[in-house]
């Protein structure tokens, strides 16, 4: 059970995608399973920077009853920050943000009406009272959701600020390594080799840089 369970956890926002089989520091829902494909790259970037996690898919017009469920319920079940995305009219991280008093960060979807602008606007732009943290449309938002809500985590654990230093020193050395756009890789710091690091974030962005 346990074994099936942990092959089919790359492709199903379903089920709990955890390091370490700790309890779920952060919780990713989305409004649709459309929203994974985007939202994976949040969850590949928790995994890679060591952060426990959870997975869900909740929609504020879908099932809102479960929505109200998890939102209210997740500072007791110990999540302290949640990641919401969502496309359209998209009110999944305002809901959410109105039922907890954890941080919640909105990721809109790019949506294939409007590209995704609905979805950042409905997200963005929240009356005063209620604060959503809303990142970029799309994988961007999704990776720089997972890295802000690593660096929350950091200010209470330190281990997790570490982690955004390396990622940080591994991004760097990234781009040092491959800085001449026209031939090899002359790499201008005082490192000329690719760490393991690097080839982290190599997993975490599909061998490509973060746009
Ligand atoms: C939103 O509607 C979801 O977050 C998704 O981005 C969008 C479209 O959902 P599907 O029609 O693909 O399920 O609720």
């Amino acid at each position: 059970m346990m074994m099936a369970q942990k092959k089919t956890q790359r492709s199903n926002p379903h089920v709990n995608l955890t390091s370490a089989d700790k309890h779920p520091l952060v919780g990713i829902i989305m409004g649709s399973m459309s929203d994974w494909e985007t939202m994976e790259h949040a969850a590949r970037t928790l995994k890679s920077l060591g952060v426990p996690h959870e997975v869900r898919i909740l929609s504020a017009h879908r099932t809102p009853d479960h929505l109200f469920e998890y939102a209210g319920t997740a500072e007791d079940r110990g999540l302290e920050v949640i990641i919401a995305a969502a496309g359209g009219a998209a009110h999944l991280a305002g809901v959410t943000a109105a039922k907890t008093i954890l941080p919640v960060l909105g990721v809109p979807m790019e949506s294939a009406s409007l590209k995704g602008l609905d979805s950042l606007l409905s997200t963005v732009q929240m009356p005063g009272g209620i604060p959503v943290g809303t990142l970029a449309i799309g994988k961007p938002g999704a990776i720089n959701a997972a890295l802000f809500a690593t660096a929350i985590l950091g200010t209470k654990h330190p281990e997790f600020r570490e982690s955004i230093r390396k990622y940080r020193a591994a991004q760097s050395e990234q781009v040092l390594a491959n800085s001449n756009p026209q031939g090899e890789a002359k790499p201008l710091g005082k490192s000329a080799k690719v760490s393991s690091a690097v080839r982290t974030i190599h997993d975490v962005t599909d061998n490509k840089s973060p746009r």
